[in-house]
């Protein structure tokens, strides 16, 4: 499943203003030369990037963006107003494609940062620009240019919050399916997922967050062994990390083994709060891990199987998400 938020806009960004081809009238200067001014610019069509928005969804119900004129240029050389460029805040993440060709126009990456989907016209020159020693009275002032028409598609990658890592069978899986509505594939057997599921968890309170779930990571993956590290590149801009592992596995010596193949990959992923879900408590009586977990981070006993834990999962997982968006 590709989570893609997506809009198809069509754009036409303002006109140029045309040039004035005025001249000079003054009452005691009876032929006065040419003095009119430029066209102001056309307005362009911009996104912006706005790192409090998550969705596309104030341009999903817009099928038409028109964008205002540049204003005509006027005499005693006087510039035509430019029209307003027309600003669309859209999510970090944001890609633009113009929508026949398929050409990529852009992404917005940062905050503040600006893309010009579509252009406005230039302004027309006024007849000032045209006088030469032969033509000391041009009539000629050029017309503005025409904004830009395009049809664009503009996609959202969606960054997940929190990447799931985990060994193969660990349950990651079935952890997405049972926090959020994807439906990603689940079996009794070692490397099911091929590619990254992602899923919006819902809490109370209109909260949401979104979970990756990668394909799981063996001993010696960063030497190539069952499906490398390539898919860590997925959780590499992801808040958190969550592993998960397996009640019934020797706990610690997995979750060791998961931070040395991620410190091999990158070590700075380690730099990101981590959080442990021990998965398929419900394998223990009671949810009762035999014995305490010898490791060094938080940890929550939980069965994606029966629910248990999910819910302090999730306000575990949002409380860690809230601590860095204060700390940025
Ligand atoms: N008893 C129990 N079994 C579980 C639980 N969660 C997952 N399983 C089982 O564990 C097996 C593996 O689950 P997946 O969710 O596919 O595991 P995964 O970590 O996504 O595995 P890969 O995609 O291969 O990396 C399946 O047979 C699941 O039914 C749980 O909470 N309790
Ligand atoms: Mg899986």
């Amino acid at each position: 499943m590709r989570f893609a938020d997506y809009a198809k806009i069509y754009l036409k960004a303002g006109n140029g203003g045309s040039g004035s081809a005025h001249f000079r009238r003054e009452k005691y200067i009876p032929k006065g030369g040419p003095d009119g001014g430029d066209g102001g610019r056309g307005a362009h069509i911009i996104l912006r990037g706005n790192a409090n928005m998550n969705t596309l969804l104030d341009l999903r119900y817009k099928k038409y963006i028109k964008a205002p004129h540049g204003m005509p240029g006027g005499k005693q050389q006087s510039t035509g107003k430019s029209g307003e460029d027309l600003i669309l805040p859209v999510p970090l993440g944001t890609i633009a494609y113009e929508f026949e060709t398929r050409k990529l126009i852009g992404e917005v990456t940062e905050e503040g940062q600006e893309l010009i989907i579509a252009k406005g016209g230039k302004g027309g020159l006024g007849n000032t620009h045209f006088k030469s020693s032969t033509n000391q009275t041009p009539r000629y002032a050029q017309p503005g240019e025409p904004g830009e028409e395009i049809v664009v598609e503009i996609e959202l990658k969606l960054i997940a919050d929190v990447g799931l890592v985990g060994f193969p069978n660990a349950g990651k899986s079935t952890l997405l399916a049972a926090t959020s509505a994807a439906r990603p594939k689940i079996a009794d057997y070692p490397f099911t997922t091929l590619e990254p599921n992602l899923g919006v968890v819902q809490l109370p309170d209109y909260r949401s967050f979104v979970i990756a779930d990668i394909p799981g990571i063996i001993e010696e993956a960063h030497q190539g062994k069952g499906l490398g590290l390539r898919f860590l590149r997925h959780i590499e801009r992801n808040r958190v990390l969550l592993f998960v592992v397996a009640a019934n596995t020797d706990i610690k010596a997995e979750y060791e083994i998961l931070l040395e193949e991620l410190r091999q990959y990158r070590a700075d992923l380690l730099e990101k709060p981590r959080l442990l879900a021990i998965s398929k408590a419900d394998l223990h009586p009671g949810y009762e891990l035999p014995e305490e977990p010898q490791v060094d981070i938080p940890y929550v006993t939980i069965s994606a199987a029966s629910g248990h834990n999910l819910d302090a999962l999730k306000e575990m997982l949002w409380m860690m998400m809230q601590t860095i968006s204060e700390d940025e």
